[in-house]
């Protein structure tokens, strides 16, 4: 396996273990070692379910048996996409206990994403939720499945409106792979496995039309959450609310459930991040922390000016995912009286933290700082020297949990690694004295619309692809509300110029995702371009916010 991903050097890996960055245990282990030390504690609530550690515990290992018994094997990856209901989390850590891979898949995914999953990593296994309108239905992915030469299984959740077969009967219910309780029932038998070895794969925001996948290690995974919950105040007292995707890396590890697990406390799952449903829960349950992307912050406080909902409880709400602006993060502590922390992060690796201590004016005017000591960061500038503070570049890092190479890139990409093994992260920063990051643009070609990316040459390959359409360029634009709005520029010569109904209808019907459907479609008589003859993107955006 360990050719499908580059490793640490070992003098770094031994490094980060005589430290105590990375522990013996692995991603399974930490809710075992809950459920001994604190067995009735309880550990997941969701819907109208309540587990202690041990109930979790063994529901983990009934399915982990049940999936054994398919059989799927160690090592091998199976596609995960679920949402937020206790499934999810069971699924992830019973797969990690036979030492399977999740792929964690967002629930916004098409089905165009879901077929190139599958294909770079070879899935062995599908396990998803019942059919969602015509998005990724149980139908669509049966098709996906049984096109995929690699697919064994497919696995369908139970739940509301379940359309419960996929139509070619090898569809199995994630029910029926829970292995029956007798009090005798042995775990299944734990494969041998590292705390080096692949404990998840993730998807990368992309730049590019392939989706890319990171490879993150059971050490590194688990340090980043322990060390996550540590700055952000979680423990075993702690609440924790996830109403973001669970499947995004910010809800997972930062310090989301798993951090959240790795020090006892509780995790609440959010059906949806609206308001209304999420002050409930936090009345009901006494939530003390949940995480946010800057597009739901304005909502939540508006919610919270109108609401009768006691939201005592809550002590820190964290933004992360894509810019916070300032006036916004002003108003976060007084509106829900608690503190207020951004996260700067990606699933890469690199987390950075406000900290709950920090002034109020750091807090709301930068991104935060890297969680560990041994997280190595340098903002260069575009011949890669090093900058002096205050001055921005972009931002290349290194670290205990920070990916080293793409999941079964053909070769090391100089586009995103250095020679020395230092992730170019895309993102430009300055960086005080002090060592704290303000986020200030992006290098990369990629769109962040209210924190779900956009890879824009994938956009502009399908908007290429239309009657007449001759050049494309897709651009995020700053958007008050969306952070940033995403603007495709057609050069269509000799005909009509596509409306965006046209272009949404291409989109989907090419299996896009919805929110990479443009916001915007604007005819343009040529796009600028660079030397080299590539679109000059800087120049587009320049003219754009000009005009
Ligand atoms: C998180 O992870 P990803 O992988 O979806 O996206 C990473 C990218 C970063 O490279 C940066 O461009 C942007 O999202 N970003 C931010 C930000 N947090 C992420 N840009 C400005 N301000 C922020 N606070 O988005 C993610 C993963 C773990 C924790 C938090 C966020």
């Amino acid at each position: 396996m360990s050719q499908d991903w580059p490793r640490r050097p070992e003098r770094l890996a031994r490094h980060y273990r005589e430290q105590g960055f990375w522990e013996d245990g692995l991603l399974d282990g930490l809710l075992r070692e809950q459920a001994a030390h604190r067995p009735r504690h309880p550990a997941l609530i969701s819907g109208g379910e309540r587990l202690t550690y041990a109930e979790l515990d063994a529901r983990v290992d009934r399915l982990a048996t049940g999936l054994a018994g398919l059989p799927l094997r160690r090592g091998e990856r199976v596609l995960v996409q679920l949402p937020n209901r206790t499934e999810y989390v069971v699924t992830v850590f019973a797969l990690s206990r036979i030492g399977a891979v999740p792929i964690l898949a967002l629930p916004a995914l098409g089905p165009a994403d879901l077929e190139s999953l599958v294909s770079i990593s070879d899935a062995a296994a599908m396990i998803v939720a019942p059919g969602r309108g015509a998005r990724a239905s149980s139908t669509v992915t049966a098709k996906i499945a049984s096109a995929a030469p690699s697919v064994r299984h497919l696995v369908v959740t139970g739940g509301p409106g379940g359309d419960r077969n996929g139509g070619d009967g090898r569809t199995l219910l994630w029910d029926s792979l829970l292995a029956p309780t007798t009090e005798s029932s042995p775990s299944p038998d734990a494969p041998e496995r590292d705390p080096d070895d692949l404990a998840l794969l993730l998807l990368s925001g992309g730049t590019t039309g392939t989706p890319k996948l990171i490879p993150r290690t059971h050490a590194d995974y688990r340090y980043n959450a322990r060390a996550s919950a540590e700055v952000s105040g979680v423990d075993e007292t702690a609440v924790y609310l996830a109403v973001l995707p669970v499947a995004h890396n910010f809800t997972m590890v930062s310090p989301g459930i798993v951090g959240t697990f790795a020090v006892g406390g509780t995790v609440v799952l959010g059906p949806d991040p609206s308001p209304t449903t999420a002050f409930e829960l936090i009345e009901r349950e006494q939530v003390t922390i949940s995480a946010l992307v800057p597009a739901l912050v304005g909502p939540w406080l508006d919610e919270a000016r109108r609401s009768t909902r006691d939201l005592s409880s809550l002590k820190v709400v964290q933004v992360g995912g894509s810019r916070l602006d300032e006036a916004t993060a002003r108003r976060v502590g007084p509106t829900l009286d608690c503190r207020l922390q951004q996260v700067f992060g990606m699933a890469e690796g690199l987390n950075n933290y406000t900290g709950l201590d920090d002034p109020e004016d750091l807090v709301c005017t930068t991104q935060g700082r890297p969680l560990s000591p041994a997280d190595e960061v340098l903002v260069v500038d575009e011949q890669g020297d090093p900058l002096p503070a205050g001055v921005a570049g972009e931002l290349l890092t290194r670290g205990p949990y920070t990916l080293r190479g793409y999941y079964r890139a053909r070769e090391p990409d100089p586009l995103r690694f250095t020679p020395d093994g230092l992730y170019r992260t895309g993102d430009l920063v300055t960086r005080s004295e002090n060592g704290d990051l303000t986020v200030v643009g992006r290098v990369k070609d990629q769109i962040n619309r209210a924190g779900e990316k956009i890879a824009a040459v994938e956009v502009e390959e399908m908007l290429m692809g239309m009657p007449g359409v001759r050049g494309a360029a897709v651009v995020g634009l700053p958007d008050p509300v969306l952070g940033e709005r995403s603007v495709a520029l057609l050069v269509v010569p000799e005909r009509e110029c596509p409306t965006r109904d046209e272009v949404r209808e291409e989109l989907l019907g090419r299996g896009a995702a919805a929110f990479k459907v443009p916001d915007e479609v604007r005819r343009v008589g040529r796009l600028p371009l660079t030397g080299v003859g590539k679109v000059d993107k800087k120049r587009l955006r320049l003219e754009l916010t000009e005009a």
